[in-house]
């Protein structure tokens, strides 16, 4: 009987289903209510999110939007409600100071309930935030934990020269080393930006770099604990978000959160909560001795400040720091290592200018202090941040008036992007926009002209700008330069093959798969 019921019903389920799916998305298109049509589409992007979902899913959403811009023109439409944007000015006009821009509905997607600083699309709750957080990321704060970052450096080279012998770390070491002395660099530099991360934030260092590899501990709501696959848990746990994260809030919610719940990608997601949730409540039983970066978070009630942040907002921030300290860090890392090995003259000239520049107790191992004095060094990270940033795609931005863009009128309530991986390769800004060339960036070299120092200072953008720009852009900057100038001067690098070539998959972020490289030790 309910056999026959459930059949009977579904020819109205699949017609249901039809309206829904196609019908419904077409008359939208043409009622036309943002005003859209007039921007030229790729395929079926005017009528649907399925096109900048196919292509998160295969990880290359970036390159086509790209290709689709140089077919397009500098203003495309990448979805129903989502105009991507390709002139300079529109940079500055989407995630400038002063704009009623928002973050995306995508954001609340990734949010799922309890936003995070990163996450929150509200003006007000994210200013309120981003004011409890700016004490955590003071310059002062930032340098007192210099020492925890060049302790960690100090064991990545140790794991290195154990891993350029064709060793292993530990008995645990689950990374593999060829016959030829050749192994994958970037899930080292992975463990190094976790065991950092972890260190300075909730003095609870994974270990990852001491075993050479990434268990770690997650916990559930109930309180559970069980043990987790690190790298492996935040991949797949952020293509999953992001691939359905196009869908407006209503359709995301029912897919992540209903039919596809039992999902193992799903799962990830929820494990990778739990690594934080463990920290931070592992953090809060065990205040350490020395302060940490967590020690300026308002987590106990004081005088001047009567109620303390909420434990699943303090659990949402520190998932925030461990995703954002660790994946964004170890890419530039990565990117920053690939472009060095495949410029061998650049290489030498860094490891000479270090060398020379550093007095011997600093060799390998420098503090901040000292390398924020060598213009090369920096010069190579933000050449590498301009070809490779780690935020590939435009971020998501979310019109709340009517608002000019690029001298089109754009109407409220219209998803606007414009991506730093296009931005950053604008030939008319950047001379040999795909060459590798850090001495562009070095101050009065007179090979470039001040335009072009200019250009590089108002439109690279990897920590992206104005209000929700990074917070832990000075964090970022001490981490990569103590580490590139550690395995700088501690080994010589050369590709695995002569020819390799970097290869991407990006979920949220724009992740290199893996370098294999072959290090010899110089000092
Ligand atoms: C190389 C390193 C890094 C890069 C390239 C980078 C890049 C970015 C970018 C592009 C955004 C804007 C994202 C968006 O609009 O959706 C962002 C936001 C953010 N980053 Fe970073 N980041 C790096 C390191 C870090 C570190 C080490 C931390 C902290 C531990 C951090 C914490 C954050 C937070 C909390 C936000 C959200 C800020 C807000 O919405 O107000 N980042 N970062
Ligand atoms: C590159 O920059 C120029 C000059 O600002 C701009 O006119 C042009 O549209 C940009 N190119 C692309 C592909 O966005
Ligand atoms: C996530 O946690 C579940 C248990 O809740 C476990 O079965 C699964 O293996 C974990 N996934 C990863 C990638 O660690
Ligand atoms: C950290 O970044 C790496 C590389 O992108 C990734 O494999 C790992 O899952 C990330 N972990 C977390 C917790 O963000
Ligand atoms: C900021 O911290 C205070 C505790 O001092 C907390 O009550 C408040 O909810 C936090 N603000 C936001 C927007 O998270
Ligand atoms: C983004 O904006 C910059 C400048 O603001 C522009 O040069 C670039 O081509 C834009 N790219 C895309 C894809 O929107």
């Amino acid at each position: 009987m309910i056999v026959t019921n459930v059949m009977a019903g579904l020819p109205y389920a699949i017609i249901a289903l039809l309206v829904v799916a196609v019908v419904y998305p077409v008359i939208d298109y043409f009622i036309d209510r943002h005003g859209l049509r007039k921007y030229p589409a790729p395929s079926i992007a005017g009528f649907s999110p399925l096109w900048q979902m196919y292509y998160n899913y295969f990880g290359v959403k970036y390159l086509a939007v790209h290709r689709v811009h140089q077919q397009l023109g500098p203003v495309v439409r990448l979805g129903p409600k989502h105009v991507s944007f390709s002139s300079p000015q529109a940079f500055r006009e989407i995630y400038g100071h002063g704009t009623s821009i928002i973050k995306d509905a995508f954001y609340d997607n990734q949010a799922g309930g309890n936003p995070n600083m990163a996450d929150v699309t509200s003006k007000e709750v994210h200013r309120g935030k981003r004011k409890n957080l700016s004490f955590v990321f003071a310059a002062k704060q930032i340098i007192a934990m210099e020492p925890r970052v060049m302790a960690i450096v100090d064991k990545l080279l140790k794991a290195v020269a154990i891993k350029s012998q064709g060793g292993r770390v530990s008995s645990q070491d689950r990374f593999a080393v060829s016959k030829e002395g050749t192994f994958d660099l970037r899930p080292w530099l992975n463990m190094f930006s976790y065991d950092a991360i972890t260190n300075v934030f909730w003095s609870q260092t994974y270990g990852f770099l001491d075993r050479g590899d990434d268990d770690c501990l997650a916990q559930n709501p109930d309180g559970s604990v069980q043990s987790v696959h690190a790298m492996q848990t935040f991949h797949t746990g952020a293509a999953w978000s992001v691939f359905l994260g196009h869908l407006t809030p209503f359709w995301y919610g029912l897919f992540k959160r209903q039919l596809l719940a039992w999902t193992f990608r799903n799962k990830c997601g929820d494990n990778f909560t739990g690594m934080a949730r463990y920290l931070a409540t592992q953090r809060l039983q065990h205040p350490p001795a020395v302060p940490d970066l967590f020690s300026n978070l308002p987590v106990t009630a004081t005088a001047k400040r009567p109620d303390p942040m909420a434990l699943e907002e303090i659990i949402a921030e520190s998932s925030v720091m461990l995703n954002a300290g660790n994946d964004t860090t170890q890419s530039s890392l990565t990117n920053t290592m690939y472009f060095l090995a495949r410029n061998p003259d650049k290489q030498t000239k860094l490891r000479k200018i270090l060398k020379e520049s550093l007095p011997a107790s600093s060799i390998p191992v420098a503090s901040y202090e000292d390398l924020q004095h060598i213009p090369y060094l920096r010069a190579v990270i933000d050449e590498s941040f301009r070809l490779h940033a780690p935020l590939g795609t435009g971020a998501p931005r979310l019109t709340t008036e009517p608002t000019v863009i690029d001298g089109e009128h754009i109407q409220a309530g219209v998803t606007v992007s414009n991506q730093t991986w296009s931005l950053h390769r604008n030939e008319s800004l950047f001379r040999d926009a795909l060459a590798y060339i850090p001495e562009r960036w070095l101050p009065e070299n007179p090979d470039y002209t001040d335009e072009e120092r200019q250009n590089l200072k108002d439109f690279v953008a990897p920590f992206s700008m104005g209000p929700r720009a990074c917070i832990g852009r000075n964090l970022a900057y001490m981490e990569l330069s103590i580490c590139i100038a550690g395995l700088v001067m501690a080994f010589e690098w050369k590709l695995g093959q002569k020819d390799f070539v970097l290869k991407y998959h990006e979920r949220f972020n724009l992740n290199p798969i893996e370098l294999p490289i072959k290090a010899t030790p110089v000092l």
